[in-house]
């Protein structure tokens, strides 16, 4: 019996990990379940992922996301042709009025590119997010385990 303890102190471990950050409230938009994967030693590039809500009757964009290790694109990732594709958004990402945007592996992406330290676990930083409408919002983001699940690489080109 006593074999089980460890199993169980590890499973209530990976439960706690995900620290949720709070919500940030900017005009009519709520940007929040913001995260970023840890990336390891020495990748040039990791993603992140949030949610905002519009709860306006005008359309927002978001048209730029800055932090200071690093250089950001927003990402969309689909299917083509049986290979995972992504391509960066360009003029901003549309949040609907009414709306809610979620980004989260296997679609909408925040891409970290040209990182200049790598993204650590338990490590979370903040980033400065311009909104076309709503103007500037900062941003925390918890930084999750390497093994999180997300987006597949395959294809990138870098
Ligand atoms: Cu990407």
């Amino acid at each position: 019996m006593k074999a089980l303890f460890p199993t169980a102190v590890l499973a209530l471990a990976l439960v706690v990990a995900p620290a949720i950050a709070a919500p940030v409230k900017i005009g009519d938009l709520t940007v929040k379940d913001a995260w970023a994967r840890a990336t390891p030693k020495g990748a040039p590039v990791g993603v992140g992922y949030l949610t905002i809500e519009n709860d306006g009757a005008t359309a927002d964009r978001l048209t730029g996301i800055v932090v200071d290790f690093a250089h950001i694109e927003v990402h969309d990732m689909s299917m083509k042709n049986g290979v995972m594709e992504m391509r960066e958004i360009t003029g901003g990402l549309e949040i609907p009025a009414h709306g809610t945007v979620t980004l989260k592996p296997s679609g909408y992406h925040l891409m970290f590119m040209r990182l200049n330290h790598p993204m650590v676990q338990g490590q979370p930083f903040k980033a400065t997010l311009t909104f076309q409408h709503a103007g500037k919002a900062t941003v925390d983001f918890p930084v999750m385990p390497v093994g999180s699940p997300g987006p597949a690489m395959n294809g990138m080109k870098m």
